[in-house]
């Protein structure tokens, strides 16, 4: 049979490309649960919506964010912290869900990474021109245990850079299924996400949704 050159159908899940030390993509790992994830997604929202956190500088996020889990990750003009509530309702955050937890076990586990239990998720939704420049991610206060970062719907470029800013990031395009995880000596990495490109996923339409899992203390 001859391999179709035209057809774009991503591949499944084969093995973990090593992109730093402690650090991986896992190419169409989280494809068969996308489903699920993102009924999952749907209900998460309907109960703490998506909104555009402001920083402390005073402007608002392109992403659009919202949690689930024991602890959120939240920002505002005071600046960025985990908190057990929500800021718009005042409730606890939702459950995580099981099918998040068991992926985010599953893939930190793959990346080398055992016995990964996180009580954080942040769901963010990018647009098109939606961006997140190159940051840390250091509120945790747990920086053992890794970050797993799942998307879905549109491509993005993923930028991932040394632990230094000044380190020039590399760019992986990342695609609906995809999973990143990075920990140990590369949990302090420099990463961010490039502008969003239009385009119309068959699933989420205008949008790509990423799940980033953190154990927060
Ligand atoms: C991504 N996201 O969307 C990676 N970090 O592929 C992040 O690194 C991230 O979306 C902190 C806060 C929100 C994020
Ligand atoms: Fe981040």
């Amino acid at each position: 049979m001859t391999a179709d050159l035209f057809d774009d159908t991503p591949s499944p899940y084969v093995t973990p490309e090593v992109i730093a030390p402690g650090a991986v993509l896992l190419r169409g790992f989280a494809r068969e649960q996308a489903q699920a994830l993102l009924q999952a997604v749907e209900q998460l929202i309907a109960a703490a919506p998506l909104r555009h956190l402001v920083v402390p500088g005073g402007h608002s996020m392109s992403v659009a964010m919202s949690n689930c889990g024991t602890l959120g990750w939240v920002s505002d003009r005071s600046g960025y912290r985990y908190s057990a509530s929500d800021p718009l309702s005042g409730q606890p955050w939702p459950a995580m869900p099981a099918c998040f937890a068991e992926l985010a076990l599953r893939a930190a586990a793959e990346a080398g990474f055992n016995g990964f239990k996180p009580n954080a998720c942040l769901i963010n939704r990018y647009q098109p021109g939606a961006r997140l420049s190159l940051h840390q991610d250091r509120d945790e206060g747990e920086l053992s245990a890794p970050i797993v970062s799942v998307s879905l719907g549109l491509p993005a470029v993923f930028l991932f850079g040394g632990t230094r800013r000044s380190d020039n990031p590399a760019r992986y395009r990342l695609l609906h299924g995809d999973v990143a995880v990075w920990g140990g000596p590369s949990r302090l990495a420099y990463h961010g996400v490039a502008p969003l490109a239009e385009g119309d996923h068959p699933r989420l339409g205008r949008q790509r949704i990423n799940l980033t899992f953190r154990r927060a203390v």
